[in-house]
């Protein structure tokens, strides 16, 4: 990590390979002829600037926060301050879930900068999706990480003193919970300014959800759950752009907006995805069975995600049990080692209630907030978008409402046909 001092500056194609070209951990990897580096600047996603940066000896990857948020330009501020807990995630994530995150080269937090391993050949786990490319072990390996990095930033396992000092680093990350804690749970539910949806073939569907009030209440109580419960550091948009995939290889990647809260979001948020990316498979292959197989191949994949979740997180919390929680002295005979296990199956309970309430929120908010996905995006035909979002938001609706009625992944993928059964294609 560097603290360099000068002013922060974003950088550009131009600029990048004479200011980094002094880092020692930049010319060790690139060498230190900058004019033989190559840079594109790649960045597709809402916030930052991402640059790859090659040369004959080797490359990587250099992600700037940018003062505002990029998505909507200078009007909408943003601390550079995101970059310092992405960094400070990533170490965590590292030390959690090894061989699941880039590995970070350097940090300097006045510039807002992440040097970090370039992956290559990955790519972005949702263009992967809409290509309708299937990548073995992909569900068991986010399962696994979401076991690893929510148990082990718990009271479960962390060292308390520990973990308090990281609950108050973690707090500071107050502008990106406030995207979350707004563009989740609140705007899609009344006419925010910059809410859009798929119109008029949506226009039906915005107003009903603005005057559901059992909706409201829910969104409204998830969260609650987000933003008081500090259970775990979570990665805090855990969706499919933020996860890198090549054949078996799975890496995730930008959690910039982490902090301590609910251990079913990051789990939630991921099979919203997941689902979201099912909805939208008639937008993308006209093939009726080849669409079944990829649809059915997506599911599988939610339910590996859950299934290696909840083994790997009862393996952690049968050997990896050194926090406060549920000490060993206080259970020591047979029965009560019984209990504890029940415990376990307790938490895990809980957690999939919220996962599932959060399911729900993100599939609503990515079709009538601000933040929507390419899955939908990129379906030119509005009318079959429209349709394509219909049953997304169906689910989402059942989710969010109806989330402890929602008791399996059985009764998950139950709702999801009658959701699809609702909305039958017309045209
Ligand atoms: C204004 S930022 C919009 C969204 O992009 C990020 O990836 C987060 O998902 C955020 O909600
Ligand atoms: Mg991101």
């Amino acid at each position: 990590m560097s603290n360099s001092g000068s002013d922060y500056a974003p950088l550009t194609v131009e600029t990048l390979p004479q200011r980094l070209s002094s880092v020692a951990e930049v010319s060790t990897r690139l060498g230190s002829d900058a004019s033989s580096w190559q840079v594109r600047e790649v960045g597709d996603g809402n916030l930052n600037l991402v640059f790859i940066v090659e040369s004959p000896l080797g490359a990587i990857v250099v992600k700037q926060a940018l003062p505002y948020v990029r998505l909507v330009g200078d009007s909408w501020p943003l601390p550079l301050s995101r970059s310092y807990f992405e960094f400070n995630a990533l170490v965590r994530q590292a030390e959690r879930a090894p061989g699941m995150v880039p590995e970070l080269y350097y940090f300097d937090r006045h510039q807002a900068l992440l040097v970090m391993e370039f992956l290559s050949p990955h790519h972005i786990l949702r263009h992967s999706l809409m290509r309708t490319e299937r990548h073995e072990g992909l569900g068991a390996a986010l399962g696994e990480f979401c076991a690893d990095t929510l148990f082990k930033g718990s009271d479960l396992c962390m060292d308390a003193a520990k973990r308090k000092a990281d609950v108050a680093l973690f707090a500071g990350n107050v502008a990106l919970c406030d995207i979350t804690e707004s563009l989740v749970f609140t705007d899609p539910f009344y006419p925010a300014p910059m809410n859009r949806h798929t119109s008029p073939q949506l226009d039906d569907s915005v107003q009903n959800l603005r005057a559901d009030t059992a909706a409201k209440v829910a969104a409204q109580d998830m969260k609650y759950r987000f933003c008081s419960r500090a259970e775990t550091l979570l990665h805090g948009d855990l969706h499919t752009g933020s996860v890198m995939v090549s054949g078996k290889d799975v890496k995730v990647i930008d959690p910039e907006f982490a902090l301590y809260g609910p251990m079913g979001f990051d789990i939630g948020m991921l099979m919203a995805n997941f689902l979201m990316a099912w909805f939208a498979q008639p937008g993308h292959v006209s093939d009726d069975q080849q669409r079944d197989a990829y649809q059915r191949w997506i599911l599988e994949t939610v339910s590996d995600i859950w299934t290696r979740f909840q083994d790997r997180f009862e393996t952690l919390w049968a050997q990896e049990r050194n926090g406060m929680l549920y000490p060993e002295v206080l259970f020591d005979r047979a029965g009560e080692s019984k209990a504890v296990r029940q415990a376990c199956d307790a938490q895990l309970v809980a957690i999939w209630e919220d996962a599932m309430g959060f399911c729900g929120a993100e599939m609503i908010r990515r079709i009538l907030g601000l933040a929507h996905i390419a899955e939908f995006e990129e379906i030119e035909d509005a009318d079959l978008r429209g349709h394509c979002e219909r049953g997304a938001l169906a689910l989402g609706r059942e989710l969010l409402v109806n989330r402890q009625d929602v008791t399996s992944l059985q009764s998950l993928f139950d709702q999801l046909k009658r959701a699809t059964a609702q909305e039958p294609l017309t045209s």
